[in-house]
């Protein structure tokens, strides 16, 4: 009975459509999210200037933060595109992602070459069997150079083990921002190949139909590989379906991976179309649909309606790193910027968000401070970065790596770190990291760059990208991916940051400024509120020093002719989340408001600093 209903239209009298699911995946700003733009742009599924980074920070910082799901339809064929992050920070966004897909474009600018995450997103598409399409991107770029680069790329597959059928790889030349590809990087730069079509053509006829070997009439299997939130329905799941058809109000059974299993009902099945959800009356294998009704729901279970099947596979999430405490705003200036800030909104608002962030943990024990862990420092920023958006005021502590024990055993993560340098700065690069516990693995030589690969512990990275820009003048380019936990390294010194602390309360004066700047770099300029305890700036020789900010010129003095004139402000250090965290010592807060992000020392006296000192 299954073999005949598997080419006839599905039940519902829908049109049975082949279907096409893919992710791209690139290193960062290679040009995946333009090119599924232009993707969804040519199919007419959405419209011009649309773009898959939907959310407000992505745009503003230039990068995507979420894995994103889309669909077009090209000659009849469905085709579900996920478009993944490309920083090493939400690698574990594109992990999940490519379990569920059946191939991937690997996105490489042909100027720069593959790039330490495109070696991340590869080896973990080579292990799972996929057989990548190659976009050779940005080829108008005048130092792009397609041909170095393919053949770069297909060392880098050899070298991370590919098949001889993946090493094969199909390779399409692209200007992705145009919305242009063409097979032949020539034709294309002569301006022939107006369009994607070679591209989509090829992905018609190299990736598998997903729904060719499915059975849409067998009991569901389907499995969620990424969730979202709505206001109104609560949590979603959004998952492939490997057989059977989903509908809703469906009662299905929900297995953990263990083989728990208990019972839900969906409420509303969405599939993709363009960049919006559709609500549908079925959909069967091989899609990629959203669930709703099920508040419950986590990554990597099994949604079936078969009770007694084994479930699917474990989609692997990987554990934080690090943590820190969200702690409600205590400082003399709470409650004035923000609209949320008590300890009830923040947990609301933490609760909320692990309903989609899976790679963040929080403890809900304390009444005032939230224990909480994540995947990285821009991982937690991310999110600090959204709360004050949305009108919350909270501090956060120094963050700290996740250490543990296993038999017995202190294990701390560990990570590995590509460093693409001028050369001339390999000697101090090497050197600051060595200090900090981190090993040399890799040493090559492309002209005058140097890409280093190191090891180290995660704990040795905190603290150091700063340092990495200037040593290396703002031209190096540091990539990290955990490995591991690993046994702990040993003690690390951890170069401290003096601070520049505040004793008094008020209006900063420019002239108190002018003097204080050349002790060590401010945080704050001229008309700045400030209250006693709250960090003003960094010391240049890493003590610790008290100032008053809010000293006016003393009247006293005998007039210095054209003193006032001449008051010049050198450039303050702008005091972003990311870099607070960074440079905080264990002692201070981080003051996060919609308006403001203030350090400020925990005990605001020094009376209280010296008492908890003893
Ligand atoms: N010259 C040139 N620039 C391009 C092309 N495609 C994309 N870009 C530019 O490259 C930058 C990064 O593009 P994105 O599409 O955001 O890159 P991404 O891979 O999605 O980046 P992440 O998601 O942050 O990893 C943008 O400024 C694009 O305009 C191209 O074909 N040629
Ligand atoms: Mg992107």
């Amino acid at each position: 009975m299954n073999l005949t209903a598997r080419s006839a239209p599905p039940a519902g009298g829908f049109i049975f459509m082949e279907i096409r699911n893919i992710a791209i995946i690139a290193h960062v700003d290679h040009g995946k999210t333009a090119l599924t733009d232009a993707i969804l742009k040519q199919t007419h599924a959405a419209m011009e200037g649309t773009t898959m980074d939907t959310n407000a920070l992505e745009r503003e910082r230039g990068i995507t933060i979420y894995a994103k799901n889309a669909a077009v339809e090209y000659k009849g064929t469905k085709i579900n595109i996920v478009d993944t992050p490309g920083h090493a920070d939400f690698g574990s966004e594109v992990e999940r992602v490519l379990r569920s897909i059946d191939s991937v474009l690997l996105i490489v600018d042909a100027q720069e070459g593959p790039m330490p995450q495109t070696r991340f997103v590869l080896k973990k598409s080579l292990e799972l069997g996929l057989k990548p399409i190659v976009v050779l991107n940005k080829i108008d770029k005048p130092a792009a150079d397609p041909a170095r680069s393919e053949e770069q790329v297909l060392e880098l597959f050899l070298e991370l083990g590919a098949t001889d059928e993946q090493s094969n790889f199909p390779v399409v030349y692209a200007i992705g921002r145009d919305g242009r590809a063409s097979l032949n990087p020539d034709d294309l730069l002569m301006g022939a190949d107006k369009d994607l079509s070679p591209l989509l053509d090829l992905i018609l006829e190299k990736v598998p139909a997903a729904n060719a070997n499915a059975d849409a009439t067998a009991p569901l299997m389907l499995q969620p590989f990424n969730l979202a939130y709505d206001n109104f329905m609560g949590r979603l799941a959004v998952g492939r379906i490997y057989e059977g058809t989903i509908r809703p109000n469906q009662t299905v059974f929900v297995k953990k991976p263990n083989g728990e299993t208990r019972t839900g009902r969906t409420t509303k099945i969405f599939t993709f179309k363009g960049l919006e959800r559709v609500e549908a009356a079925e959909a069967s294998a091989g899609d990629i649909v959203l669930i709703a009704g099920l508040p419950d729901i986590y990554i990597g279970e099994t949604v079936t309606t078969n009770e007694s099947a084994a479930p699917l596979p474990a989609i692997a999430v990987d554990e934080p790193t690090i943590a820190l405490n969200f702690v409600i705003n205590n400082s003399p200036f709470a409650g004035r910027e923000g609209k949320f800030v008590t300890s009830r909104q923040i947990r609301d608002r933490l609760e909320k968000e692990l309903e989609v962030n899976v790679g963040l943990k929080v403890d809900f024990s304390g009444t005032d401070s939230f224990h909480v862990s994540g995947r990285g420092e821009l991982h937690i920023a991310v999110l600090l970065e959204n709360m004050r958006r949305e009108g919350y005021e909270l501090q956060v502590s120094q963050p700290h790596v996740i250490i543990r024990e296993e038999d017995g055993v202190k294990l701390e993560p560990f990570e590995e770190v590509i460093i693409d340098t001028p050369s001339e700065f390999q000697g101090a690069v090497i050197e600051k990291l060595g200090q900090r516990a981190f090993v040399l693995q890799n040493l090559v030589q492309f002209g005058n760059i140097v890409r280093l690969t190191l090891e180290g512990p995660t704990r040795g990275l905190l603290g150091y990208k700063n340092m990495f820009i200037i040593d290396t003048k703002g031209e190096g380019i540091l990539s990290s991916r955990v490995t591991g936990f690993k046994p702990y390294a040993g003690e690390i010194k951890r170069r401290q940051v003096g601070s520049m602390i505040s004793m008094a309360a008020g209006k900063a004066l420019g002239y108190s400024l002018w003097s204080l700047q050349d002790r060590g770099q401010l945080y704050i300029k001229p008309a700045t509120e400030v209250y006693e305890g709250m960090v003003i700036g960094n010391t240049s020789k890493g003590e610790e020093m008290l100032a008053n900010p809010t000293k006016g010129k003393n009247q006293s003095n005998v007039r210095s002719s054209g003193m006032d004139e001449a008051l010049t402000l050198v450039p303050i250090f702008d005091l972003t989340i990311e870099r607070a965290m960074e440079i905080m010592s264990d002692d201070e807060y981080l003051e996060i408001t919609p308006k403001s992000v203030r350090l400020r020392k925990q005990a605001l006296t020094q009376n209280d600093r010296a008492k908890s000192r003893r």
